[in-house]
C-alpha cells in the first residue's frame, strides 16, 4: 500500500497516455464503502491537492454515469473495493467503468488494466478474472468483516488521499483506543461506559433510537458508517445460542450535522415527547478556520446537549415572556409552547482536533462500544444475515425483470411490479 499510494501520490504512477493520475474512484459498497468515504472526507484537510476523489455504491447509473462524463479516462484510477468480488451492485459499476476505460483506450489490455485499476479483496482469483495483473491486487483476511475493515487494505484509498503516513496515524489512534479497551478498568473504560449507556438507555428507559449529532462538516458520513457499524453488528433478536433474546438489542441509529439539524429535526428532540439519546461529537480546533466560525459552532453544539438535558421549566417560559413584554391571554396561550421538558440524555465526546490520530481514536471507541453491547446482549456482532437476504431475493426476479422468465411463485404484489415494468420498458 506504502509504494503504491506513494507512487500515484507522487506522479509517477502513469495513465495509458504517460499522463499522471488526477482521479481516483472506489467502487464498493457497505464496509468496502463507509469506512474509506468518511476517512477520506473527514481527513480531506490532509488531501493530496492534486487528486480528487469519488466513491461509487449505488447500482443506480444516476451515481456512475455523472462522474463518467466528467473524468478523464487518461488520468482517472479506479480502486475496486470488494472482499468476495462477487457483490452485484459493485462488479455491475466495475465492469461499466472498464468498458468506458477500455473503450477510450482503444480496447482491453492488460497494461490499460494494470495501469487503471487495482482491487481489494479475499479471492484475488477473482480480481484475476476481472483483468487485473497481480500486482495490483491488495489482500484482505476473509475473517475481516466490511464494517471493520476499513483498517485493513481497503483503506487504500485513505492512504491515496492522505498519505501512508497519515494512514499509518489513524491506525496508530485505533490502537491506542484498543490499549485502553483492553487495559482500563471498567469504570474509566470509554467503550464500556459508552456501552452501558447505550444500554441503560435503551433497556432500561427505554429509548428506542440513538441519533449522532457531528457538529464537525468533515464528519458529515459519521452517522452513515455508525449506522451499518451498530445496526448491522448488533440489529437481531436471536442471541449466539439461536434463542430469541430476552430484550431488545441495538436501537436505530440515526442523524445528521448538527448544525443543520437543528433547523431541522431538532424540534422533536426537543418537544417531540420521544426519548432519543444523542451523541454529540465536536473539535476544539477546525481544520479549515476561517475567523469566527468555531466559537459559535462549539457553542451551539455545548447549548443544545444543556437544553436537551435541562430544559425549561414552566417558571423560566413565564418570565422569559412576561420579560418580552407579554401578560394575560397572550402569555397563557403561548406559555405550553415554550416549556421543554428536558432530560433527554446524551453523550459529548470532545475531540482536541480531528486528525488521522483522533480519527482512529473515535472509530475504534465505536468499534469496541458496539463490541460490548454485543457481548451483554448476547448477539453474534459479526454476521448480518440480513443482509445477505437482499443479495439472494434480488437475484430471484432479476429474470422475471428481464423477461427472461416468468413471474410464477412470486407473490402478487411483486409480480404486478414486475409487470407493470415489463409493459413500460423492456429492461
Ligand atoms: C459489512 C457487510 C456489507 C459488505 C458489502 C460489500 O459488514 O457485510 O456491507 O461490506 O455487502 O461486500 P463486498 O466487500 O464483499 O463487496
Amino acid at each position: 500500500m506504502r509504494s503504491f499510494s506513494d507512487c500515484v501520490r507522487s506522479g509517477s504512477w502513469r495513465g495509458f497516455s504517460g499522463d499522471a493520475i488526477r482521479d481516483v474512484v472506489n467502487i464498493g459498497i457497505g464496509g468496502s464503502d463507509l469506512g474509506p468515504k468518511l476517512a477520506v472526507h473527514a481527513l480531506s484537510a490532509w488531501q493530496h491537492p492534486g487528486l480528487n476523489f469519488h466513491f461509487i455504491s449505488n447500482l443506480d447509473s444516476a451515481n456512475l454515469a455523472p462522474l463518467l462524463d466528467k473524468l478523464d479516462p487518461r488520468t482517472t484510477l479506479f480502486v475496486v473495493a470488494s472482499k468476495s468480488f462477487t457483490t452485484q451492485e459493485t462488479l455491475i459499476n466495475a465492469h461499466t467503468a472498464r468498458d468506458w476505460l477500455c473503450a477510450k483506450a482503444g480496447g482491453q489490455s492488460e497494461e490499460v488494466m494494470a495501469r487503471h485499476f487495482v482491487a481489494v479483496t479475499a479471492v484475488p482469483e477473482l480480481a484475476r478474472n476481472f483483468g487485473l495483473p497481480e500486482p495490483n491486487i491488495f489482500r484482505i483476511w476473509d475473517w475481516v468483516g466490511g464494517r471493520y475493515s476499513l483498517w485493513s487494505a481497503v483503506g487504500v484509498s485513505i492512504a491515496l488521499a492522505v498519505g501512508m503516513d497519515n494512514f499509518e496515524a489513524l491506525l496508530k489512534g485505533a490502537e491506542a483506543m484498543d490499549r485502553h479497551f483492553q487495559e482500563a478498568p471498567l469504570g474509566e473504560n470509554l467503550p464500556v461506559l459508552m456501552a452501558l449507556v447505550g444500554i441503560w438507555n435503551s433497556n432500561f428507559l427505554g429509548a428506542e433510537t440513538n441519533a449522532v449529532l457531528p457538529y464537525n462538516e468533515s464528519l458529515r458520513y459519521l452517522p452513515a458508517f455508525l449506522q451499518q457499524l451498530e445496526m448491522e453488528s448488533n440489529g437481531k433478536t436471536v442471541g449466539r445460542d439461536g434463542q430469541p433474546l430476552e430484550c431488545k438489542a441495538n436501537p436505530v441509529v440515526w442523524g445528521a450535522i448538527g448544525s443543520n439539524g437543528q433547523h431541522a429535526f431538532f424540534q422533536l428532540l426537543h418537544q417531540g415527547g420521544w426519548l432519543v439519546p444523542c451523541d454529540f461529537i465536536a473539535a476544539v480546533e477546525s481544520n479549515f478556520p476561517l475567523p469566527g466560525h468555531q466559537a459559535p459552532l462549539l457553542a451551539n453544539c455545548f447549548a443544545q446537549a444543556a437544553a436537551l438535558a435541562f430544559g425549561k421549566t414552566e417558571a423560566e417560559a413565564r418570565s422569559e415572556l412576561e420579560a418580552a413584554g407579554l401578560s394575560g391571554e397572550q402569555l397563557t396561550a403561548l406559555l405550553p409552547h415554550k416549556v421543554f421538558t428536558g432530560n433527554q440524555p446524551s453523550t459529548l465526546l470532545l475531540l482536541p482536533k480531528l486528525d488521522a490520530r483522533y480519527l482512529g481514536l473515535l472509530l475504534a471507541l465505536y468499534e469496541h462500544k458496539t463490541f460490548v453491547q454485543g457481548v451483554i446482549w448476547g448477539v453474534n456482532s459479526f454476521d448480518q444475515w440480513g443482509v445477505e437476504i437482499g443479495k439472494q431475493l434480488a437475484g430471484r426476479l432479476l429474470p422475471a425483470l428481464r423477461g427472461e422468465g416468468d413471474v410464477a411463485g412470486l407473490d402478487e404484489s411483486t409480480a404486478a411490479l414486475i409487470k407493470w415494468c415489463r409493459a413500460h420498458k423492456a429492461l
